[in-house]
């Protein structure tokens, strides 16, 4: 909340970031009330049944956050040290969100009504996630959707290679729900990228999916033949300024399916970065896109990371963005140098 306070005043003034703080001032004040209570059976029950509240309460408050930001581009010119201080804010404001998320998860799970004895999970956890299980579910959920709306789809190809024990399945501790998450983020890019490219000739080449164990890390690969993107492009497809058509709203969601780069890649990114992974895009222009989940191998390499609020994070929203310090000379004259075929 305090953070929410250094945004650029523009964007505090839009109606949804209102919606947004109030909310959290609801929330902390909820939990605020739990300060000074015994800790007994009653009390910690209200405490899990409000945890359920807030989880609910602040469920759709990504869409919220874009649509603040969308009122902000619609009634402004943003500048880029605008957009800077908002793509900051999100990242941190976003995974700040995954993790509360995570803990809330982890107490209604274990200490709710909801426990589930018999599976091997610990909360929401799999202390022995099979990755290419993961993969194959997202692939098929992605497919439905591919296949809805260009009545095809491409195929899946995987393979693994664990270097340390040759032939046995990758297993990680992981929460499977966020690995769900990215891949199914990359499938859908990946398979509308094939079905626009190669929209006349009916013929799809497949994706291919890599996982891969090494010493340190676990690589989750994706390759599709989608026609690649220009590198120009590349940066921005992180950017939550970017996605510049407004969201499909909640009715017409599913005629859309796999509709343009909303906040998809920048959060996917978020939940491989909250664990110490990391989530990299390479293209070949005019070919295809490969997109790289990369993981610890080993958990007591993978605490969270956390954004937390300090002198930095504040100055950071003051300190203007460095104009270029590098020239690209266009014109004639002595400072011109290009690499011409004549
Ligand atoms: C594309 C564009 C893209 C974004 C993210 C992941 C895969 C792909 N493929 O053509």
């Amino acid at each position: 909340m305090k953070e929410i306070h250094l945004l650029p005043e523009n964007l505090l003034k839009m109606p949804s970031v209102g919606i947004v703080n109030n909310m959290y001032a609801t929330s902390f004040e909820d939990i605020m009330q739990f300060e000074k209570v015994d800790v007994n059976e009653t009390t910690l029950d209200k405490f899990c049944q409000t945890l359920v509240k807030i989880r609910n309460r602040h469920k759709d408050i990504v869409e919220t956050m874009a649509q603040g930001v969308l009122e902000l581009k619609e009634s402004h010119d943003v500048d880029a040290q605008t957009e800077n201080n908002i793509q900051y804010f999100l990242d941190r404001f976003l995974m700040s969100r995954i993790s509360i998320r995570m803990l809330i998860n982890q107490h209604t799970l274990l200490f709710g009504n909801e426990l589930n004895g018999h599976s091997r999970h610990v909360g929401s956890i799999d202390p022995s996630c099979e990755i290419i299980s993961v993969v194959k579910d997202a692939y098929e959920k992605a497919r439905l959707l591919c296949d809805q709306y260009y009545l095809a789809s491409p195929e899946l190809i995987v393979q693994q290679h664990n270097e340390l024990e040759r032939c046995s399945q990758i297993r990680i501790v992981y929460v499977p729900s966020h690995l769900f998450h990215m891949l199914f983020e990359l499938f859908k890019n990946s398979m509308r990228a094939i079905m626009e490219h190669h929209s006349s000739n009916a013929e799809y080449p497949a994706i291919e999916v890599i996982v891969s164990r090494g010493k340190e890390d676990i690589c989750v690969k994706m390759s599709d033949r989608g026609g690649g993107i220009p590198r120009s492009q590349m940066d921005h497809l992180f950017k939550y300024m970017y996605s510049t058509a407004p969201r499909p709203t909640k009715t017409d969601a599913h005629t859309v399916p796999l509709a343009g780069y909303g906040y998809g890649l920048p959060v996917s990114r978020l939940y491989a970065r909250y664990f110490h992974g990391d989530l990299v895009l390479q293209s070949c222009d005019g070919y295809g896109t490969d997109a790289i989940i990369y993981l610890k191998a080993l958990s007591n390499e993978a605490n969270e990371l956390l954004p937390i609020f300090n002198k930095t994070s504040s100055k950071f929203y003051r300190t203007q963005v460095s104009t270029t310090d590098w020239s690209s000379h266009c014109g004639g004259g002595m400072a011109t140098r290009q690499l011409r075929m004549s």
